[in-house]
């Protein structure tokens, strides 16, 4: 059984649904590039054989016993991380579309910035990372709507490649977007103060199966995160704009900007720059 050990623990996350053909080149991957680091397959009820593949390859496997989206499979895997008492979590995807090779580089930046979250971008530089126009256009759109919300520029508010350290693992326990997470779970992170930066990095093509994203699916997309979005601002405002409850150590911030996030308590006065600045 996994365990966490010392205090720079890491795991390695990767939410899963029938990837039978591309799970075992993942986890190979990054036992190759973090060797020593253990790897949990987060099974999302696959039809085909994830499970046998991922154990095959050396991970440990936590399957769910009702298929949950990917939101649900992510959180399950902080919950699982964070009761371990693990102090950092990066995400890949099971698709083989993020290079292990980036990860040491994402725990070097989290340790280094002191931000509770940091995204592996395709965006901060030009890679030669491809989507597809439909993606292309989504992740444009969202930049936009997210620049006044959290207060400086996201470049890639799609990408599933993010390391958390623990306080940020605590947060997502408790409160995790259900069906696509990355681009909500950034609006969770600022209205609780958390900061985020981007590190560069290349993604691949799948490596097998298909995207869940398809042209159609990008509409319900939009739709469906835009209005999560506004919901979180919401819930979180209601809560804390009523007279009688006080703001706690990770309150959104009341006037002013709202991405003029104060330091927390106790945390150095360090300004996460946004990628490239
Ligand atoms: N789509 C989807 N993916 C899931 C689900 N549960 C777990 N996953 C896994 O979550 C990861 C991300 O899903 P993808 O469909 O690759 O989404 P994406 O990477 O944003 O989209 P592409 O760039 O087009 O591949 C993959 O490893 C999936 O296997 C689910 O219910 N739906
Ligand atoms: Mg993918």
């Amino acid at each position: 059984m996994m365990r966490a050990d010392g205090p720079d623990s890491l795991l390695v996350i990767v939410p899963a649904l029938n990837e039978e053909a591309a799970i075992a080149a993942v986890v190979r991957a990054v036992n190759c590039h973090v060797p020593g680091v253990p790897v949990l397959v987060i099974d999302d009820c696959s039809s085909d054989g994830t499970i046998a593949a991922a154990r095959g390859a050396g991970a440990e496997v936590l399957p769910l016993p009702h298929h949950l989206g990917l939101g649900g499979c992510v959180q399950a895997g902080y919950k699982l991380a964070y009761s371990l008492g693990f102090q950092y979590v990066i995400r890949v995807d099971g698709d083989g579309q993020h290079d292990a090779r980036d990860i040491p580089r994402i725990l070097e930046r989290l340790k280094t910035s002191g931000c509770e979250m940091v995204i592996g971008s395709r965006f901060v530089e030009a890679n030669g990372s491809r989507t597809g126009a439909a993606r292309s256009l989504g992740i444009r759109f969202f930049r936009m709507v997210l620049r006044p919300i959290l207060g400086k520029p996201v470049h890639d508010p799609t990408s599933g490649f993010v390391g958390v350290n623990r306080e940020a693992l605590g947060a997502f326990s408790r409160s995790f977007p259900l069906e696509y997470p990355e681009i909500e779970a950034l609006v969770v992170l600022q209205r609780r103060r958390f900061r985020f930066e981007e590190v560069p990095v290349k993604m691949l093509p799948r490596l097998a199966g298909r995207s869940s994203i398809t042209a159609w699916k990008s509409l319900h997309y939009i739709a469906h995160v835009l209005l999560g979005v506004f919901v979180n601002i919401l819930k979180y405002d209601r809560r804390f704009h009523r007279g009688s409850e006080s703001p706690p150590r990770n309150a959104p911030p009341r006037d002013g900007a709202p991405g003029d996030a104060a330091p927390r308590d106790g945390a150095p006065p360090h300004k996460c720059a946004g990628a490239g600045g």
